[in-house]
């Protein structure tokens, strides 16, 4: 919006042309939702305390998160907001993808706050059923895989990193896998919010990274040097993705251990569903495994840890599941879990970085 308005002065202003690259809205979309966060975040921690909206400590979990009972959650009420507002200030407004991204932004936000207001608010129900919060994010996501599908242009192959030769063309079952991978990352981020900061950070590092992806895929010059799907519109993500950067850092700057605020559902269910719907809109979606390795990993513990008790009637494989757990229960400082996952994800982003000269 604010982009158009300025840019509305250009032919007066030569200058003001600088407006036009994405490069510069990205960079000022990362900067302002920054701002904002620093802005307005300890008014929000401190409207969150007076409203009691503070996390209840499960009797089960490792030991020194007792000393938690109480930290604000429900901090994804101060991403979410900002993420829109730096978005639709820096974005071509009228790009699809944006507006798809912003819809599954809301609305995982919506089925994420209903579940954190019936937890914390309320204190009085156990949240929304799994089955339900499944239901609905299901629901949203096949919404946003068919309007995708539909899309004159869309290309429903599939690219692999490493194999440019073999693209299989999913047809209608892309819708699917589409759905797969938005629902997927969005439980498996949700998954991973056990630590302080320990999901914030991988997901600013996978954003950054998307960041590059789309706006290398947006640009039909450069996608075609590198030998990656050229998807036109895609470049506008970019911007998108720096607003989820700045906003995340900004988060981070509350959410670093001992954290002062914690996303909760509205928060982590949200952000990890745009970063699948990323993955699948840049045509990237493999990629999602490399780039979103913690998140993956978390999950995989998860299932493994599950099946395996239930299997063996009761017996592990790890001391606790999610694995940030079992490292925690092995006498690992929590930041020192944290900082070491944190090192990780930015190693896996360098790999995919790598991606696209491997081809
Ligand atoms: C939610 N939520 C955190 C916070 C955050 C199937 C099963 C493995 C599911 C899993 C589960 O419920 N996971 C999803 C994880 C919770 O954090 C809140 O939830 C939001 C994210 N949805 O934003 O509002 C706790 O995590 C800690 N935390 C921090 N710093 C942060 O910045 O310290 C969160 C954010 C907070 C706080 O303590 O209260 C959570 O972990 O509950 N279940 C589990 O993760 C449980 N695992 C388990 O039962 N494992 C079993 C297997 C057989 C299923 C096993 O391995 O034996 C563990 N979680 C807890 N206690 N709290 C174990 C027991």
């Amino acid at each position: 919006m604010l982009y158009r308005l300025i840019y509305l002065f250009h032919p007066e202003m030569s200058w003001l042309n600088v407006f036009r690259y994405i490069t510069f809205r990205t960079i000022l979309a990362t900067l302002s939702a920054l701002m904002i966060v620093f802005f307005v975040g300890d008014w929000v921690i401190h409207k969150l305390r007076v409203m009691q909206v503070g996390q209840h400590i499960r009797d089960d979990g490792p030991p020194n998160h007792k000393g938690k009972a109480g930290t604000p959650t429900m901090g994804g009420c101060l991403i979410l907001p900002i993420v829109m507002v730096s978005t639709l200030l820096w974005v071509e407004l009228k790009n699809i993808y944006v507006w798809l991204i912003l819809f599954v932004l809301v609305a995982f936000g919506l089925i994420g706050f209903a579940d954190d207001y019936l937890k914390t608010v309320r204190k009085s129900s156990k949240g929304l059923t799994g089955k339900g919060k499944f239901c609905l994010q299901v629901l949203v996501a096949l919404i946003v895989a068919v309007i995708l599908y539909l899309q004159p242009e869309f290309d429903a192959r599939l690219y692999f990193p490493f194999f440019k030769t073999m693209t299989p063309d999913l047809g209608w079952a892309y819708i699917p896998l589409a759905v797969f991978i938005i629902v997927g990352a969005s439980n498996a981020v949700n998954l991973t919010d056990g630590l302080d900061g320990l999901a914030i950070g991988p997901i600013v590092i996978a954003f950054t990274t998307y960041l590059v992806f789309a706006y290398l895929a947006g640009n039909v010059k450069i996608a075609s040097y590198l030998q990656i799907p050229y998807v036109a519109g895609t470049g506008e993500l970019a911007v998108v993705c720096g607003a989820v950067v700045g906003a995340g850092l900004g988060f981070l700057w509350y959410n670093a251990f001992p954290a002062d605020l914690f996303m909760g559902d509205v928060g982590s269910l949200p952000l990890g569903a745009i970063l699948g719907t990323v993955a699948v809109m840049t045509k990237q979606e493999f990629l999602l495994l490399l780039v979103g390795g913690i998140f993956v990993v978390e999950t995989l513990s998860v299932i493994f840890q599950v099946a395996y008790f239930k299997m063996t009637g009761g017996r592990r494989i790890f001391r606790m599941a999610p694995l940030h757990h079992h490292f925690e229960l092995k006498g690992w400082p929590e930041s020192k879990v944290t900082v070491r996952f944190w090192i990780i994800a930015i190693v896996l982003a360098l790999l995919s970085f790598s991606t696209l000269k491997l081809r």
